[in-house]
């Protein structure tokens, strides 16, 4: 086990260790004061065996609706919990912890009330937005953001922050609320008055590259908390390589809020049953587990047991069985998240959407609609808020800056420990300066890429993306990364470094099972954690769909993975159409600010790399690369640097007749054809990536492309697109078919008789799609 653990644990030990002598001095004498405003007290007692909720186990909550929880739920009691550990489920007395907190209840009342009616009220000023879940949420948000976490809001860079991932991405009021309050500069009251509106910084999702304080992009659903994984695996990876004894220099944790919505998509089922698996014990997610969705309660769509799916996982499954007044419930259940330190915890909060309001509570209405003006009212009335629009008391401001104050000291303390560890461990502090710190690459990294001349035997370029990604690994401890299952095949394993799975997060091949999306997402995480590391993950080009909206979100939030790409075409043979991408490349080359990188031989393939390493360390954006099965030659011209241009000549004939254009295995067919064709003056381009072509100076496009001279495209994929570079195109715009690669190449006219006759017709002025790959249909 990494020493992070170990002393993490001992950490915990005290931790716990204090809050237990808390809690039995609190025992007998304070029943849980918390009280959540004067008007609900006034509501009937529902029960009088309603007990402070706290369960520590899924299936042990006693079943409630919600609207009982919104009468009943407001007396939060003390007295005692049924406590059961899940996996052991063996019950345990625990005294309520009554946490010694530095506020009164009234205090923390306020506090929590400040979260809902500054959601409230942005939503109503913007008369758009999701009030209902920063209402239901807002407790846990109080405890997190007033007591728990450590964070510095006037850094928030500091490397060893607490991270928090909103999940439910569409209650972001949530978010801006507890970053201005604490506040984070990035967030003002002006910025919340400016809701959702033009340029300003609380748009209508939480935006990382807008909102500083925001860890990830979210509202995809499920995208969140699959990031909040890959924090939580990177923080397990940099503890593991850096931390020495008593200078935990990563040493956090990873906290998610995730909504019924997230716990439906598939994308949270992959990447939070691989944490289980890796055993992320400093990852803390709580379920808002409010029973309503856009359509109304949950029961018309969602009725499986979640806790008892992630004990499956192997989660530690907490519950809190009245989320919306019982904060020692929470405070409990996080302490106890905190103690598993060898998994992962999921605290299913019983909360109630758009609590307060006396008419949209536990309905559907309180999800995406402003509250309105009179509703408002009736909400302040009902939770004793007695301040107006957008007021918040000092009191209420004192306590959250407190503890961002609290915050800034343990930067200073991790500042010190830095300081020390630099002079006890200079190596590793070196390459912690470089990677962590600085986030550069080392000079001349890319030297170690491999290089090839046309005499050099051809073979796949997944072959040489496996000479690449191994050479840099060597250089580059940053690297970390793997396949969804297709190691062998993608050859993506980094041959210098063991595994980083549980008890041995040092390693860097992750091993991320048959989960793309998930997989897509947590790559992504690894970037944005913003400690230096450069993520890759792999699958098959046609796979890619399959975490598609991983790979737009992160050209969306300049996430810095590289997506590794092989069987790039039909030329996989004999799978056939279903693994045989088409419209994969070419649809991917619409999605802004992603670079598709298409190689077609060893130095291309080194090109690709550098660049895509580049692009992640210096400006954290994405690159996508496919690369063949099958073996092809090494070009004339071809170099790293030429690659980096994204198109240059492999033959370059002064005054050319034709251009003919290919990407990838059909730069080499082009190449072929051109040779066919000995009475016409014919120049060969090879486009590796159309992006990086784009943003060449006219000169050098008119250079490579001259102006009057027809141009033809030739790739294996629909043609879709090529206009904006040629005037006839060879392509497919079918699906392909079951038998060996060359021969569905050859049926379906990516053979050089094909684009020689097709080169010949657009000479005699035919323009278009010459070939789209149905005569190969049978
Ligand atoms: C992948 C995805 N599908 C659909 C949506 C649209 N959407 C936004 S919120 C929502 C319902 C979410 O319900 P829940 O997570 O329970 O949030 P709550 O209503 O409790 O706030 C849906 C379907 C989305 N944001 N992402
Ligand atoms: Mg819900």
């Amino acid at each position: 086990m990494p020493s992070m653990s170990k002393e993490s644990r001992r950490t915990q030990r005290v931790v716990l260790a204090a809050g237990a002598s808390a809690a039995v001095a609190a025992v007998g004498s304070t029943a849980n004061g918390f009280v959540t405003g004067p008007a609900l007290r006034t509501l009937p007692t529902q029960t009088t065996t309603q007990q402070s909720g706290y369960v520590a186990s899924a299936g042990e909550a006693a079943p409630q609706s919600n609207s009982a929880l919104l009468s009943g739920g407001c007396f939060a009691l003390a007295a005692s919990a049924v406590a059961v550990r899940s996996g052991a489920r063996k019950a345990r007395r625990s005294a309520v912890a009554t946490r010694a907190t530095a506020v009164s209840t009234e205090t923390a009342t306020d506090c929590i009330n400040a979260i809902r009616f500054l959601a409230v009220d942005a939503i109503n000023k913007s008369n758009s937005g999701h009030p209902g879940a920063p209402m239901g949420q807002a407790p846990i948000g109080f405890c997190l953001f007033a007591e728990t976490m450590d964070f510095n809001p006037a850094n928030p860079d500091w490397i060893n922050r607490d991270r928090f991932v909103l999940s439910s991405g569409h209650g972001c009021m949530f978010q801006y609320s507890v970053l201005h309050l604490t506040g984070y500069k990035s967030v003002s009251m002006d910025d919340i008055k400016q809701f959702r509106q033009w340029g300003s910084k609380t748009p209508g999702h939480p935006e990382n590259f807008e909102t500083a304080g925001i860890e990830v992009t979210t509202g995809p659903l499920g995208m969140g908390v699959s990031n909040a994984v890959g924090l939580a695996a990177a923080e397990a990876h940099n503890a593991a390589v850096y931390n020495k004894p008593g200078m935990p220099l990563i040493d956090h944790y990873t906290y998610c809020i995730m909504g019924d919505g997230c716990c439906q998509e598939g994308i949270s089922h992959e990447s939070c049953a691989y944490a289980g698996h890796l055993g992320l014990g400093k990852l803390i997610v709580f379920y808002d587990d409010n029973g309503i969705t856009i359509d109304g309660h949950t029961e018309l769509s969602f009725t499986e047991d979640v806790g008892k799916r992630y004990e499956a996982y192997g989660w530690q499954v907490l519950t809190v069985t009245d989320g919306n007044t019982d904060v020692d419930a929470i405070r409990q259940a996080i302490t106890d998240a905190k103690a598993c330190t060898d998994k992962p915890t999921l605290i299913k909060v019983k909360t109630v959407i758009g609590y307060g309001s006396p008419n949209k509570a536990d309905s559907h209405d309180a999800h995406g609609a402003p509250l309105g003006k009179d509703e408002g009212q009736a909400t302040r009335d009902q939770l004793g808020w007695k301040y107006g629009e957008f007021e918040v008391p000092d009191h209420v401001y004192e306590t959250y800056r407190a503890h961002g104050a609290r915050g800034a000291k343990k930067e200073e303390e991790w500042n010190k420990m830095w300081g020390e560890y630099k002079k006890a461990h200079p190596e590793l502090a070196e390459q912690f300066q470089r990677i962590v710190v600085d986030k550069k690459l080392p000079a001349n990294w890319s030297d170690c890429l491999p290089k090839a001349t046309p005499e050099t035997a051809g073979k796949a370029t997944r072959l040489h993306s496996q000479d690449c990604l191994n050479a840099i690994a060597n250089t580059l401890p940053e690297l970390i990364g793997g396949s969804a299952d297709l190691a062998p095949s993608n050859m993506t394993l980094m041959k210098c470094t063991g595994d980083f799975l549980k008890g041995t997060y040092d390693g860097r091949n992750m091993r991320f099972g048959i989960r793309e999306f998930g997989m897509g997402a947590v790559a992504n995480a690894i970037s944005l954690d913003r400690t230096g590391l450069v993520p890759y993950c792999a699958t098959f080009t046609i796979f890619s769909d399959y975490m598609r909206n991983a790979i737009r979100v992160a050209a969306l939030a300049k996430a810095g993975t590289i997506f590794v790409t092989t069987h790039d075409s039909i030329a996989v043979g004999e799978d056939g159409p279903t693994h045989q991408p088409i419209e994969t490349i070419p649809s991917l080359r619409m999605i802004p600010d992603l670079l598709v990188m298409r190689p077609a031989d060893c130095n291309e393939s080194s090109g690709a790399y550098k660049v895509a390493v580049e692009l992640s360390k210096n400006e954290s954006r994405p690159t996508f690369m496919a690369f063949t099965r099958q073996a092809l030659p090494n070009l004339p011209n071809s170099s790293i640097e030429n690659t980096e241009k994204g198109a240059y000549a492999v033959l370059d004939p002064a005054d050319p007749d034709i251009v003919l254009i290919g990407t990838g295995s059909e730069v080499s067919v082009c190449w072929e054809a051109a040779k066919e064709m000995k009475d016409k003056k014919v120049k060969v381009v090879s486009m590796p990536c159309w992006e990086l072509f784009r943003a060449q100076p006219q000169s050098y496009k008119d250079q490579i492309l001259p102006k009057g001279v027809p141009t033809m495209s030739v790739e294996a994929a629909v043609t879709m697109g090529w206009g904006e570079w040629s005037d006839a195109h060879v392509g497919i715009n079918c699906f392909g078919a079951s038998a060996p690669g060359n021969t569905c190449m050859d049926k379906f006219g990516f053979n050089v008789p094909n684009v020689v006759s097709c080169a010949n017709r657009l000479l005699k002025g035919e323009k278009g799609v010459l070939s789209d790959g149905s005569q190969g249909k049978h």
